[in-house]
């Protein structure tokens, strides 16, 4: 068996992968939305859910809310539930993509009514943030043309820049901006945030609390991941990354499903670039459920990043620096391969036994009983879906 390291060790005993709320309501596509027994009902059941992946893994403390999906009364109140079952709130989502005045655009919007409205929605997530504890805010915008000339492209970089100055302003000294690309949809021609270049350009302007969230799905078939995080580290604003992953497009997916590889390659570049460990960047999961049991899915998630960082830490950095000053390639190469061919997880097992936890999460939160009781207890109501 693969012994792994007191330094390795040491670097995944804190590591922390911040649970989305929204993978534990139903979800589907645009074709069918499928209900599952014991889905949450509320924000507090979908706290309780997410307490439990962290239960059986150690790796999950935190919970991401979607304002206004996981809309309370009481922030404080979801707090305190959160913080007595062992884990505490996180990012704050915003959301303008689900009102009809939104249609033509929110931070970018010609009309300022309507732009301030959306703007007004994110001072409102910084004053859940701060009931909350929060650090971050996170924004993606839904934003952008189907049609060449069906707008100014430019001037909407404009308004971007003016509303997102001003919802920076508003944020407390703790507290982050992060701002998320993605390639294209809903918008089919052009999108407002694109790309990591983009995202660097709008947040470089804001200032240092200002930084870039990577959702690995947002992204053209075959572009090089590694490389974006290499040089967001490198200019120090990575901020996140929303984890999942895709055969096609932004499928949402299981992280590391799809592609390990990927994976293994996102997080040596993390490691390369001093991004793991505190104050390093917020590794966060944006994935939905569509078929698969919500709660078993994201220890599955979180288990495949743990390995997937595991494995990028056993890389021999010293002897690939070498083979890369000898240009050396296939030494070097070699080296990287070994690491991602490495079967960790029987000594991950036996550190998690080491720790208390169970040596199969996935196993111990099937015989833990947990599953029957929310679907003998979460009957009538409405299910908390994507979106509800
Ligand atoms: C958009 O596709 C996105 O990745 C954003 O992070 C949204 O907040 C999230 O999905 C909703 O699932
Ligand atoms: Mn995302
Ligand atoms: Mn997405």
């Amino acid at each position: 068996m693969t012994t792994l390291s007191s330094d390795i060790l040491a670097a995944l005993q804190s590591q922390a992968v911040e649970l989305p709320s929204w993978a534990f309501g139903n979800s589907g596509t645009r074709f069918k939305v499928f209900a599952t027994r014991g889905t949450p009902r509320d924000p507090f059941e979908k706290v309780a859910d997410a307490a439990q992946v962290h239960r059986f893994t150690g790796l999950a403390p935190t919970v991401a809310l979607h304002i206004p999906w996981d809309r309370v009364d009481d922030y404080g109140a979801l707090r305190r539930h959160a913080e007595d079952l062992g884990v505490r709130l996180g990012t704050i989502n915003s959301n303008t993509f689900q009102d009809d005045d939104y249609k033509f655009g929110a931070l970018t919007h010609e009309d300022d009514t309507i732009r301030r409205k959306a703007i007004d929605h994110h001072l409102a997530c910084i004053d859940v943030m701060d009931a909350t504890g929060s650090r971050d805010l996170k924004i993606w915008l839904a934003e952008g043309s189907n049609y060449p000339g069906q707008n100014d492209m430019r001037a909407r970089q404009d308004r971007l820049h003016d509303s997102l100055a001003t919802i920076y302003a508003r944020l407390g000294a703790d507290q982050r901006l992060v701002l998320e690309y993605k390639l294209f949809e809903p918008s089919f021609y052009h999108t407002d945030v694109p790309d990591w270049g983009t995202a660097y350009v709008q947040t470089a302007a804001l200032g240092d609390r200002a930084m870039v969230c990577l959702d690995t799905g947002h992204h053209a078939p075959g572009t090089n991941i590694e490389f974006i995080v290499m040089q967001l580290l490198r200019l120090g604003k990575l901020g996140s990354f929303d984890f999942n992953s895709r055969f096609y497009a932004d499928d949402d997916l299981i992280v590391g499903a799809a592609d390990p590889f990927q994976l293994f390659r996102i997080l040596s570049e993390v490691i390369r670039g001093g991004g793991l460990n505190s104050p390093g960047v917020a590794f966060m999961l944006d994935q939905c459920h569509n078929l698969e049991a919500k709660i078993p899915g994201q220890i599955r998630s979180v288990l495949n990043v743990q390995e997937m960082t595991a494995r990028a830490l056993l890389i021999d950095r010293e002897a690939l620096a070498a083979a890369q000053r000898a240009n050396d390639v296939l030494a070097a190469n070699a080296i990287v391969m070994d690491a991602f061919y490495t079967d960790v997880r029987p000594a991950l097992a036996q550190w998690r036994e080491s720790r208390g936890l169970a040596a199969d999460p996935m196993a111990a939160y099937a015989a833990s009983g947990y599953q029957g009781q929310i679907e003998a207890d979460r009957v009538g109501g409405v299910q908390a879906g994507w979106g509800a």
